[in-house]
């Protein structure tokens, strides 16, 4: 099918919606320069999943800081690719009411996305473990490059980033907003996730299974295909501006 055809479908549905909600994973920032973890230059193969474990991090804190320092903190230079303003721009038109991201690394605030909810934290604070003091992220870094751990400056607990690990559990009041939205959306847009990591990848099932619509944009199938009404295998960032495009149409404004 001819990109501009699925494109006007698209444009279409959401012009119907009445309340869009945007799903998103690491898939949506690769046009960034950022790995994803599970696709074929993803994380996963230089580094092992199991680093990303609470239990590894209580093990071996040190090291663990360094990898996070080494790759996901040079994230941070990371602009925001077309996809990320194609969502913000659906935004600013009305039509998507919150983007729900799996993703840390800031790039939807960054297009001028204004409803995101994290679920699986940022990059921009260090937590304490013992009484929950946030620290920035960038002065953790900075003991971590002098070789040290960084430790609370109120109670002397262990630093951890503020990003939600593997055997973790997700923010309480994200997870809450996220099924908020969930209950209130007639339609999900699922951006470049693998649809594999729960409790996140049920939020989209959640809100298929009452009653919403599911559109999936990965470029890979994914375990909820079979619940989509429109699935499209394209790079977000080549396929959601004309998404924008269409419905910018439909809507009388070009
Ligand atoms: P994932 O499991 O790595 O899946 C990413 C999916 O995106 C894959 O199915 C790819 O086929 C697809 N994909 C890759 N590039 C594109 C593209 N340009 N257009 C469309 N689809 C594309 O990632 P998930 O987000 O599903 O898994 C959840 C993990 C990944 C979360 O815990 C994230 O925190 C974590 N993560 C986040 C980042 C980030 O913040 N940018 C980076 C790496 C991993």
């Amino acid at each position: 099918m001819d990109p501009r055809d699925e494109a006007r479908r698209l444009a279409g549905l959401l012009a119907e919606s009445r309340h869009a909600i945007v799903f998103t994973g690491a898939g949506v920032s690769t046009e960034s320069g950022i790995p994803d973890f599970r696709g074929p230059s993803g994380l996963w193969r230089r580094i092992p999943p199991e680093v990303f474990t609470i239990e590894y991090f209580l093990e071996r804190p040190l090291e663990v800081w360094r990898l996070f320092s080494e790759f996901f903190y040079s994230f941070r230079g990371a602009k925001p690719n077309p996809a990320h303003l194609a969502i913000a721009r659906l935004e600013e038109l009305g039509v998507v009411k919150a983007v729900i991201t799996q993703n840390i690394d800031g790039l939807h605030q960054a297009a001028g996305s204004r409803k995101v909810i994290e679920l699986h934290g940022n990059l921009r604070w260090a937590r304490c473990m013992s009484c929950g003091h946030k620290v920035a992220l960038d002065d953790a870094v900075e003991t971590v490059r002098r070789g040290q751990l960084p430790h609370c400056p109120r109670c002397g607990g262990l630093l951890k980033p503020d990003a939600v690990f593997f055997g973790e559990p997700l923010p309480d009041d994200a997870l809450e907003e996220a099924f908020r939205e969930a209950r209130s959306a007639d339609l999900v847009l699922v951006v470049g996730s693998s649809l594999t990591v729960y409790p996140a990848a049920y939020i989209p099932e959640y809100a298929r299974r009452r009653g919403a619509r599911l559109v999936i944009v990965n470029l890979e199938p994914t375990p909820l295909d079979n619940l989509a009404e429109m699935i499209v295998h394209r790079k977000a960032g080549e396929f959601l501006p004309l998404v924008v495009k269409e419905l910018e149409k439909i809507l009388g404004l070009n």
